[in-house]
């Protein structure tokens, strides 16, 4: 089976925070896979790879680089399945750069954008997880059991807290 997800960042040097991806969605049981594709570096392999996921059955693309990151809006205008996109602190200019250039598509591209670095790379695969939820009771309730035990967690630390 191909992979329904697809964790693309522009330099092996974004691997650390993008793992927390694919801890995710390895814990949903999504197939993924990591590459590393540079909108500047690798132009032309960006291109032919983003006019590519939809023939390969690719649902959710998530895309994390720093700086000036335009990765994952190089990918989202050569396809219309959802990019999410991920800004990395990897310049003097600690994410605030990258999550501009992630955010501030023009009207038409669209590049859903979360939070700068690891919260926003695991962010990014629960995003994802949702929307194939969408369509997908196994997912629906793993969901619902993960919303739930957060909450439990918090609720057990208010409770050794109270104790104290
Ligand atoms: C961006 O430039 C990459 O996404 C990375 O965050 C940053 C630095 O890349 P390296 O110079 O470490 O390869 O394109």
């Amino acid at each position: 089976m191909g992979s329904v997800v697809e964790i693309v960042m522009g330099s092996d040097s974004d691997l650390p925070v993008m793992e927390e991806a694919g801890k995710v969605l390895k814990k949903f049981k999504i197939p993924y896979v990591f590459r590393i594709i540079s909108a500047h570096r690798t132009p032309d392999l960006a291109r032919e790879y983003s006019r590519g996921l939809i023939k390969r059955g690719v649902k959710v693309v998530i895309a994390g680089a720093g700086a000036a990151a335009h990765l994952a809006g190089a990918i989202a205008s050569c396809t219309t399945i959802p990019v999410i996109g991920v800004p990395l602190d990897s310049s003097p200019l600690s994410g605030i750069d990258a999550l501009f250039s992630t955010v501030q598509m023009p009207g038409g591209i669209p590049v859903a954008t979360m939070a700068i670095g690891k919260a926003g790379a695991k962010n990014a695969a629960i995003f994802a997880v949702e929307i194939l939820a969408l369509e997908n009771n196994r997912l629906k309730n793993a969901l619902k059991n993960f919303r739930g035990k957060m909450a439990k967690e918090v609720a057990n630390k208010d409770k050794r807290l109270k104790q104290i």
